[in-house]
């Protein structure tokens, strides 16, 4: 019985494991989807079980014992063979059958609770480019990217769309993954029950830096969300209080202004991400760095070599002194009073 112990105990390992990794918030939607995987995964182990510990009980019991010929040796014995076994072949056919039969219902009814439109939800705009997120709050007339900032607790209605190429948004956490096809409009409905840092990724490929094409969903409580986007909404990007960031301010009219936007100055571009609340962002390139001071220069002076395939030109001619006086003012675009940086990871 040894063999068998050893399949079922791997079995179980992976069934442990992939529990943990399955559930890693209480966010209804994502816990329909590891409510699925165990399915999935339950008949998946007792299948493995039963295939390996077959195989495994005929390798031992069959073995060629020593002194016996081996195959395709002289006097090699053979089991006994036989042609057809209808109970056999019945019952490969029927199992699978109805496993898959209970796995298509389960995931019809899965689907359905998902994927259906819920009253009261927040609607957010969702573009996907090569390699970042655009999010637009229509409600609230606000813009973020890469870094989507909802309230906890309450549904959020993603409508999704692409500017270039098919890519698909996945918040693990969150709920399973839906593409964002140019042209069209999908939906990714969902909610996060505690406040968190939720962290998501393109999950279809769209390029060379795919792979770097990451977000952060960063869902706040009711209230603080509310004082939020208050103050978002009358925010001015704040005067420039030092000689550097005076200095910063011009070198970004003059170089960044077209591609990026910030709000409350001539800054309007949609080619690139919003700047607005530079200061409070956790991240920098969709999501892939730390925003630290060091990771921004890197960027700055030569975005390909940090994600390649990235749509910004490399501003390393601009000379230290600039690219400082850049970070200076970047950083100083800040919504006082909001500190993301202490929530949960999921
Ligand atoms: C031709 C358009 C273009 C210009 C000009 C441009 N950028 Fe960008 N920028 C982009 C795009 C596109 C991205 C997103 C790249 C990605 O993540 O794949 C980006 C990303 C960034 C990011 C990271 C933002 C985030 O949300 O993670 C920063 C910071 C940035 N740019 C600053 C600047 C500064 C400062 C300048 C001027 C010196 C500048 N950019 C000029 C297009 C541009
Ligand atoms: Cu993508």
């Amino acid at each position: 019985m040894n063999r068998f112990a050893i399949a079922w105990l791997l079995a179980l390992l992976g069934l442990a494991l992939a529990h943990n990794v399955a559930i890693v918030s209480d966010a209804p939607n994502n816990l329909e989807v590891s409510y699925l995987l165990r399915w999935v995964l339950g008949f998946a182990v007792v299948i493995f079980a039963v295939v390996a510990g077959a195989l495994a009980y005929t390798v031992w019991k069959f073995r060629a014992r020593s002194g016996e010929a081996g195959p395709g040796e002289e006097g090699e014995t053979l089991p006994p063979q036989f042609e057809e076994n209808a109970r056999l072949e019945l019952s490969w056919t029927v199992i699978p059958l109805v496993i898959v039969l209970i796995l298509f219902v389960l995931t019809a009814q899965a689907l359905v609770k998902i994927t259906r439109p819920i009253a009261g939800a927040m609607p957010v705009e969702v573009t996907a480019r090569q390699f970042w997120w655009d999010f637009r709050y229509p409600d609230l007339g606000l813009r973020t990217s890469n870094e989507l900032i909802i309230p906890a607790g309450r549904p959020i209605e993603a409508k999704l769309t692409s500017g270039d190429v098919i890519h698909s948004f996945w918040v693990p956490s969150l709920n399973g993954k839906t593409d964002a096809v140019p042209g069209q409009t999908t939906y990714n409905r969902f909610m996060a029950t505690e406040p968190g840092d939720y962290y998501g990724y393109c999950a279809e490929f769209c390029g060379a830096s795919h792979a770097n094409m990451r977000l952060r969903v960063i869902a706040l409580d009711q209230q603080t969300f509310e004082r939020f986007a208050e103050a978002y909404k009358n925010y001015r990007a704040p005067e420039p209080k030092t000689p550097s960031q005076r200095r910063g301010l011009e070198v970004f009219q003059a170089n960044c202004a077209a591609c990026h936007s910030v709000k409350g100055t001539p800054a309007k571009g949609v080619l690139g991400p919003d700047l607005s609340i530079f200061g409070n962002r956790l991240t920098l390139a969709s999501g892939i760095l730390e925003n630290t001071r060091e990771n921004l220069i890197r960027w700055l002076t030569d975005p390909g070599a940090v994600k390649p395939g990235a749509k910004m030109p490399s501003f390393a001619r601009l000379g230290q002194e600039d690219l400082s006086a850049l970070a200076d003012y970047l950083e100083s675009l800040k919504l006082e009073g909001f500190d993301f940086s202490k929530l949960p990871q999921f």
